[in-house]
């Protein structure tokens, strides 16, 4: 079966939320100063850590930024709820990696097809089994392609509605 990754586009919302999260924490920490009582040593403790997991959130999620320079996202339905690759005819460097993301009108698979990819490269490798489904919203297929030239890809259960994909690797 083809790999199925988490994207790093998932990844970001969450780390927003707890960005709030640490925001909040420092607040606490404030109001715990002026407060200056005994009691409130166990608040600034919890608080800390709070921080503490936010700071190591944020270390994993500038990773994940950085990589993600280095990634294109192509969805999979398009907002209308159309069923297509979205954007249909791209191109990326060799080496960068494509996140296909369910959207909308899934299920959806990401399938190469054999006659339209530069030769020697294995279809089979780089593709979804044609069985194979992203039910869920958000669900993400990551490929990554080495070999220069164009590739054609298709959505097998809507290849007969027109989801079909090129993309051109340079
Ligand atoms: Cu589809």
């Amino acid at each position: 079966m083809a790999a199925v990754t988490t994207s790093a586009s998932v990844s970001i919302p969450s780390f927003t939320g707890l960005k709030a999260g640490a925001a909040t924490s420092s607040t606490r920490i404030s109001t715990v100063k002026v407060a200056a009582t005994a009691a409130p040593k166990l608040a600034i403790k919890s608080s800390l850590k709070d921080i503490g997991a936010a700071a190591v959130v944020a270390t994993a999620a500038s990773a994940i930024l950085a990589s993600s320079a280095m990634a294109i996202e192509v969805k999979l339905g398009g907002d209308d709820g159309s069923l297509a690759f979205v954007p249909g005819d791209f191109s990326v460097s060799s080496g960068e990696k494509i996140v296909f993301k369910n959207n909308a009108g899934f299920p959806h698979n990401v399938v190469f097809d054999e006659d339209e990819i530069p030769a020697g490269v294995d279809a089979s490798k780089i593709s979804m089994n044609e069985e194979d489904l992203l039910n869920g919203p958000g669900e993400v297929y990551s490929v990554t392609l080495t070999e220069k030239g164009t590739y054609s890809f298709y959505c097998s259960p809507h290849q007969g509605a027109g989801m079909v994909g090129k993309v051109t690797v340079n």
